[in-house]
């Protein structure tokens, strides 16, 4: 299944929805507690098509905490691996099918796009993301995460599920790297993938609800409790590592 939370798009779900679904069935869309009219629109389109299915919170829970809501739902109704991808046209729907054949190539691990940028990307996000990527390689010991932000990823749901569920954080901004780091310790293998990304104007649909200030301290909260997890799991990581089971 595709998982794609969402909130507050902009006109260009309508459009990501679309590719999504002549991609891949079921599409599943987590209207994040949006105040721009889509999650009405988005009705709207499942009332038309069996196979896009749309869920709406009442009230803006966070990334992490919308796609969590969708992981738990999917589970009960019996699916085992969950495609996400953001809402807002950024990600490259025209790469699902050979995602999906990745995971169910090999099951147990997943499978994470790697971004291939292209010049519109805005210099101070790309180079944001080495530091994030430096520190989430370091907090595994090198075990092969190939990019710590991006959201177009095929998880296996249950593992996720359990990480989620041992604490309280990677609810929102946080959701994508803290959950590459801990399914590595969980023992999930990482398998890397390239994919597009792109950034649009705001005068082409270009939405971001990135906040300089507030998502940096999150990110940097965030990566100071991997270390001390990393820290104390240093000796179980190495000990995997020598005997060539990490
Ligand atoms: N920021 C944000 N995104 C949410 C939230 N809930 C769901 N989302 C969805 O999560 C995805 C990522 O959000 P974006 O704000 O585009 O984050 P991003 O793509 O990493 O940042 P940009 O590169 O600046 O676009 C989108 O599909 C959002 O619609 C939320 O509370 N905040
Ligand atoms: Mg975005």
């Amino acid at each position: 299944m595709v998982l794609i939370p969402s909130y507050n798009p902009g006109p260009k779900v309508y459009e990501t929805v679309l590719l999504a679904r002549a991609q891949w069935t079921p599409v599943w869309v987590v209207v994040d507690g949006s105040t721009d009219g889509s999650a009405e629109a988005l009705q709207a389109m499942a009332a038309q098509d069996d196979g896009l299915k749309v869920w709406v919170l009442p009230r803006n829970v966070g990334k992490g905490a919308a796609v969590l809501y969708g992981l738990d739902t999917a589970s009960k109704q019996g699916f085992t691996h969950a495609l996400t991808m953001d809402s807002d046209g950024q990600h490259p729907a025209h790469l699902i099918a050979d995602f999906m054949a990745a995971s169910a190539a090999q099951p147990g691990a997943m499978v994470l796009g790697v971004p291939v940028f292209a010049a519109d990307a805005p210099r101070l996000r790309v180079n944001g993301r080495k530091v994030s990527n430096g520190w989430a390689n370091l907090e595994t010991l090198w075990a092969g995460i190939g990019d710590s932000l991006f959201g177009f990823r095929v998880y296996p749901i249950e593992p996720l599920r359990q990480v989620m569920a041992g604490q309280r954080w990677m609810r929102r901004f946080d959701f994508d790297p803290e959950a590459v780091v801990r399914m590595c310790w969980r023992g999930v293998r990482p398998v890397n993938l390239p994919a597009t990304v792109r950034y649009f104007r705001a005068d082409e649909g270009g939405v971001s609800h990135f906040n300089y200030l507030r998502d940096n301290l999150l990110l940097t909260w965030m990566h100071s409790r991997l270390f001390l997890g990393f820290l104390l799991r240093l000796p179980v990581l190495l000990a995997k590592r020598v005997l060539g089971r990490g």
